[in-house]
């Protein structure tokens, strides 16, 4: 990470707790940590307004220091970084944490000296993360192009006979010799989701021995981290041959996808986003079928804001990473879904970062 991008994210975090009445900022959520730091692993990272310091476990000290643009402190793990934390807290100050963990809140709250204050808010450090720098959006636009690749050799590797775990593992295998790490997503358990037949009709559905035949609609959702930050995209493919029913279905998602994606731009509602893509399903009788929201936030966390739903809040701006993909789901049966993922550059520019065809696939 370049030096003045992580001094730059640490002032607008800083910002962002002023507006809610704080004026140090404790991370504990690696996400954060990283942000504030660049050094991405077990660490306490404390700022205020005389900067940033990072507090790790010895057997981290010594990679913390090769990596991290601030100041590092050791402390042996476990609750003396924290009273190492809490030691550069001055009295009477205000501090918001990313903290979620209730005990190690609580006792963060009893020692810190009595004129301090406590507050949980994930919010100062989302507000920041939502605007990206040149810098994060050029490393996403990186991790983008991978996942192009990836798509690509989906094409050659991709045969009848083979399962979801083969396909899934042979990705994999690919991905990380490009240098794209698996997203350490909580909510499902497989690094990459690949859906064959039936089990495209499940949105996150987790790779099985399911073996590939022909006829079958196949989505290869990827989700991978690249120098720390998410990039997404999904394409549904065809094995051999498909029948009309399921081609009609994929270019609705597809005319769907794109009607979303042309109704990004900076000051335009998320919900309007959503709209573009629901309302497009919508008449095309397939409503019921759409069931989740048309996209996300991506950044360091793989859903983060802004929400493109239709009851997001959310306006967008300059800066931002979303993605754009809406899915069909019949049950039981089969399912189809077009990710993209996009950025608002600083200048305003949209640039969809996917650039693998969306057209009908066959493998
Ligand atoms: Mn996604």
């Amino acid at each position: 990470m370049d030096g003045l991008g992580v001094g730059s994210r640490g002032e607008r975090v800083l910002d962002e707790a002023y507006r809610i009445g704080c004026s140090t900022v404790m991370a504990f959520e690696p996400e954060d940590v990283f942000y504030l730091t660049g050094f991405w692993g077990e660490g306490i990272a404390v700022l205020n307004q005389s900067g940033t310091r990072l507090i790790v476990p010895q057997l981290e000290a010594d990679r913390a220091r090769s990596v991290a643009r601030c100041e590092v402190l050791e402390a042996e793990r476990g609750s003396s970084m924290l009273d190492r934390a809490l030691s550069l807290v001055g009295d009477g100050a205000s501090v918001c944490t990313d903290c979620s963990d209730h005990s190690l809140f609580e006792r963060m709250k009893v020692r810190l000296v009595e004129s301090s204050r406590l507050r949980y808010s994930k919010d100062v450090f989302y507000n920041a993360r939502r605007i990206k720098d040149g810098y994060e959006i050029s490393i996403i636009e990186r991790a983008s192009s991978i996942l192009d690749e990836l798509f690509r050799v989906c094409e050659y590797l991709i045969r009848a006979g083979m399962s979801e775990r083969q396909i899934q593992a042979m990705l994999m295998y690919e991905a990380m010799v490009r240098g794209a790490y698996p997203p350490a997503y909580r909510y499902t358990l497989s690094p990459l989701i690949v859906a064959s037949g039936t089990n495209s009709s499940l949105p996150h559905a987790e790779p099985s021995d399911r073996v590939v035949s022909t006829g079958d609609l196949i989505t290869i959702d990827l989700t991978l981290r690249y120098n720390g930050y998410i990039a997404d995209a999904t394409r549904t493919f065809a094995l051999g041959s498909i029948d009309g029913e399921r081609e009609d279905v994929y270019y609705v998602v597809r005319e769907a996808q794109q009607r979303a994606l042309d109704a990004v731009c900076e000051g335009v509602q998320c919900r309007d986003v959503d709209g573009a893509a629901r309302s497009y399903i919508e008449g095309r009788g397939y409503g019921e079928r759409f069931i989740h929201s048309t996209g996300h936030g991506i950044g360091l966390d793989v859903h983060e804001p802004p929400w493109i739903s239709r009851t997001s809040q959310d306006t967008l701006a300059r800066g931002m990473c979303i993605t754009v993909e809406p899915g069909i789901y019949i049950h039981g049966r089969y399912g189809v879904r077009i990710e993209d993922s996009v950025a608002i550059r600083d200048d305003g520019r949209v640039v969809v970062m996917n650039r693998y065809t969306k057209d009908l696939v066959r493998l």
